[in-house]
């Protein structure tokens, strides 16, 4: 293009499924001959046609989607902004209550725990969000379980322990962290608000703890290591691509950002079924219309996760864990390792740790919890290499159902070095921004310091195997109390609509 601007006018005119021009933070592309390839289907992109819609894409697209995507020659160069015509956004009766909501939701002082995040989330964030957020694979006995596990690991305090002063910090891969738990990687922060995860980002420098940045962001990468403060220590999560070569420039580009740890998926071969977020889909939109598979077959009817998934590679294996060391020198832990023989092919494989994790309960239903994994993983390390933890070399985390800092000392007990928490913030965030996901951890450190007088364990140190009963961990089928606060986020699931009007 020549260095004239086009016009909102002239945009205005491809407004098509024979012409299709869009804007995007200012640009204007030509996605005519893309519509059908589009992971979220074309009905979409045809109601912006001729239109900006930039509000639309921010969040639910990792920023340089569409210059990635999109052949060079469609990218038609800037609009002049004054000539765009503002889009109108629809309110519904429904955005109005929940605006409402939002406005008169509890101040942060009332908010007392990571519960209360959620239910306060559940009720003011647009309903696609709070689905994508909250949903789980299958019927959802995973994500429950992953918080039940907890419930069978009951405390053997003790007593008479000088505890005036507790310290509750530790070190995850060698780094500080005020508290052992880390913000763990969730995508697309940007549906529940306009900062994304940058709200983490700046909470996490101000309470002294590490964020694990998602592939599948909102904000780019470096966006958000640019918003680190100097020293701030953050670890990347990484989808594998099926293309190494674009994984080679993401890893060793987080490398040369100081990106201090790589957190490999294996775990997501392919995204599991999250109804909660695909009946969203069905609701929202003409079902004829997303039922249609593109000419690339991606499958749109799977909700807004599993179509933008699918350059993920299912052919990742063992194998590969030769070349991650030869592209990078970062230290290189699995994240979704979920049965103690995988654990230990990880230690052999010279991996610095695993994350038992089974994805939020968002990948296969019925996986066991990672709290579980941890106990027979420890065990059988111990019997087979002779290890002990938590260790250095080789160190145990977990993640799912967290939402209490005695949780995460049932986990350090066991062996874990630090516990990953990630939907509780995203709700955090969704409701409160920044100050949300600092209330949140401060809530986690007055939680930290009173749990660990009431154990009698002055440092995190002395939160040690003999202070936790955990003999009915690996049995599914006892008695729980009701966990009442839990629970009443966790809606009955619908079944199938009927449309009947
Ligand atoms: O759990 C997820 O939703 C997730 O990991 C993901 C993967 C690909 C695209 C979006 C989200």
């Amino acid at each position: 293009m020549s260095g004239t601007k086009l016009s909102g006018k002239e945009v205005a005119q491809h407004s098509s499924r024979e012409s299709c021009w869009i804007i995007v933070h200012g640009n204007v592309y030509d996605v005519t001959e893309f519509l059908d390839d589009h992971p979220g289907g074309s009905k979409i992109i045809l109601k912006y046609a001729g239109k900006d819609a930039t509000a639309e894409y921010d969040p639910i697209h990792p920023p340089d989607a569409i210059t990635t995507n999109l052949p060079k020659e469609k990218h038609l160069g800037p609009v002049e902004p004054d000539t765009v015509e503002k889009v109108e956004v629809k309110i519904t009766d429904e955005d109005k209550a929940r605006l409402e909501r939002m406005e008169n939701k509890p101040s942060l002082t009332e908010v007392l725990n990571l519960h209360d995040f959620e239910y306060v989330a559940k009720q003011v964030m647009p309903e696609k969000a709070w689905a994508y957020y909250s949903s789980a694979a299958d019927d959802e006995i995973t994500i429950r379980e992953n918080h039940a596990a907890f419930h069978r690991i009951w405390f053997r305090p003790r007593i008479l322990r000088d505890v005036t002063e507790v310290d509750y910090s530790t070190k995850i891969l060698g780094h500080a962290s005020s508290m052992p738990i880390y913000i763990t990687a969730t995508a697309l922060g940007k549906l529940g608000h306009p900062d994304g995860e940058l709200n983490l980002t700046r909470a996490a420098a101000k309470h002294g703890v590490i964020q694990m940045i998602p592939t599948l962001a909102s904000c780019s990468f470096d966006e958000i290591v640019d918003n680190a403060q100097p020293g701030q220590v953050q670890f990347l999560q990484l989808y594998v691509n099926k293309d190494r070569a674009v994984t080679k420039r993401i890893v060793q580009h987080a490398e040369s950002r100081g990106i201090k740890g790589l957190f490999i998926t294996v775990d997501a071969p392919q995204l599991g079924r999250r109804e909660k977020d695909m009946r969203q889909k069905f609701e929202a939109e003409d079902p004829s219309e997303v039922t249609k598979a593109g000419s690339d077959g991606v499958d749109r009817t799977q909700g807004a996760a599993r179509a933008i998934s699918s350059f993920i590679d299912p052919g990742l294996s063992w194998k590969d864990v030769a070349w991650f060391k030869s592209i990078t020198k970062m230290p290189l832990i699995l994240k979704g390792v979920q049965c103690w023989e995988d654990v230990l092919m990880a230690y052999d494989h010279g991996l610095a740790g695993c994350v038992l994790s089974n994805h939020g309960g968002r990948q296969l239903d019925f996986a066991r919890s990672g709290i579980e994994i941890l106990a027979e993983s420890v065990t059988h390390l111990k019997e087979k290499r002779g290890l002990t933890f938590p260790n250095e070399k080789f160190q145990l985390f977990v993640d799912g159902g967290v939402r209490r800092a005695t949780d995460v000392l049932k986990a350090v007990a066991l062996g874990a070095t630090a516990v990953g928490i990630g939907r509780p913030f995203l709700y955090a965030f969704s409701s409160y921004g920044v100050d949300g996901v600092n209330h949140a951890l401060t809530i986690l450190k007055a939680e930290f310091e009173m749990n660990l007088r009431l154990l009698g364990a002055p440092t995190i140190k002395d939160v040690v195997p003999e202070m936790v009963d955990a003999s009915n961990l690996s049995s599914h089928i006892v008695a729980v109390p009701q966990d009442t606060l839990y629970e009443n986020n966790y809606e009955v699931m619908k079944p199938a609509t009927m449309r009947i009007k």
